[in-house]
């Protein structure tokens, strides 16, 4: 039977390049962002797979649950759970950052993936069967400078999707996080608030990942047998490890 992918986050990036590689191994869609034009053209480009497009904004609890329960039939078994919506917002130090930018982060990462997942999965452990993977990212287990509340984002989706496994045990439901390192997406214009020639400096001289990347990891994730469930991936590009630890010294 054809399996049902919702993906939140498809107007771009990882979510849309996912969008295009499950559409293209015969999967039918739900596809969710803020951005109804984006929507359209990705529907209108998907061929041969049934595509259900909806504007839900993940940090609205009500928007969300009503998605859910208006899904028509052909579109309401959902196989697989891409919870991709998410965003990072400045790169200032705390004692600088906008609270208002981490409100938002948290909406988004936290919330919205809270409450996408608590609408979606009873009925996957109702039949016993659906795959959550998750969106993490290498900034939920290493700190960087200007990570803070974003990071902190991560990590929660890291151990929310742990304990999402503790609690779905003998279900048969499965749950993955994915957590990619340097990528080139719209991630980092959203990051600096539209300021492009920024967003460029993070890549440049660099060879990111590409979200066609992340779409060929989540696939294999999501192509696995049944009985095999991937907990966390970790995905950098070659040109990306860590740093020595910063030791600060006297004069
Ligand atoms: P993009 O900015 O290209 O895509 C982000 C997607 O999230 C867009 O489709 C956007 O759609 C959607 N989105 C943002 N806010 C909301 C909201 N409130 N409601 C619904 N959808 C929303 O970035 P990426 O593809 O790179 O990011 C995807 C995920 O991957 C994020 O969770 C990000 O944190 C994570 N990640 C990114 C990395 C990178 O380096 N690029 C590395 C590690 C993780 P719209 O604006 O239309 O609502
Ligand atoms: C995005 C990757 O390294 O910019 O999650 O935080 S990083």
């Amino acid at each position: 039977m054809t399996k049902v992918a919702l993906i939140t986050g498809a107007t771009s990036g990882f979510g849309k390049a996912c969008a295009e590689l499950l559409a293209k191994n015969g999967w039918n869609l739900v596809l969710c962002g803020r951005r109804q034009e984006r929507l359209q053209e990705l529907e209108a480009q998907l061929k041969n797979v049934s595509v259900y497009t909806a504007v839900c904004d993940v940090r609205n609890g009500s928007e969300v649950k009503q998605l859910i329960a208006g899904l028509p039939s052909s579109h309401a078994q959902i196989d697989l759970l891409l919870n991709n919506a998410g965003l990072a917002l400045g790169l200032s130090p705390a004692y600088e950052a906008d609270l208002v930018d981490w409100e938002t982060m948290v909406d988004t990462n936290i919330k919205g993936l809270m409450y996408m997942t608590r609408a979606v999965l009873p009925s996957m452990v109702e039949r016993g069967q659906g795959h959550i993977i998750n969106m993490g990212s290498v900034a939920g287990s290493w700190p960087y400078p200007g990570a803070n509340a974003y990071g902190a984002t991560k990590a929660f989706v890291e151990q929310f999707s742990n304990n999402l496994r503790a609690d779905v045990h003998g279900s048969g439901v499965r749950v993955s996080n994915v957590e990619p390192g340097l990528a080139e997406s719209e991630f980092s214009v959203v990051r600096f608030q539209g300021d492009q020639q920024k967003a460029d400096a993070v890549y440049e001289g660099t060879e990111p990942l590409t979200p066609e990347d992340i779409a060929k990891t989540v696939y294999w994730i999501a192509t696995q047998p049944a009985h095999v469930n991937i907990n966390r991936l970790e995905i950098m590009p070659v040109c990306q490890t860590w740093g020595p630890f910063a030791i600060h010294r006297k004069g």
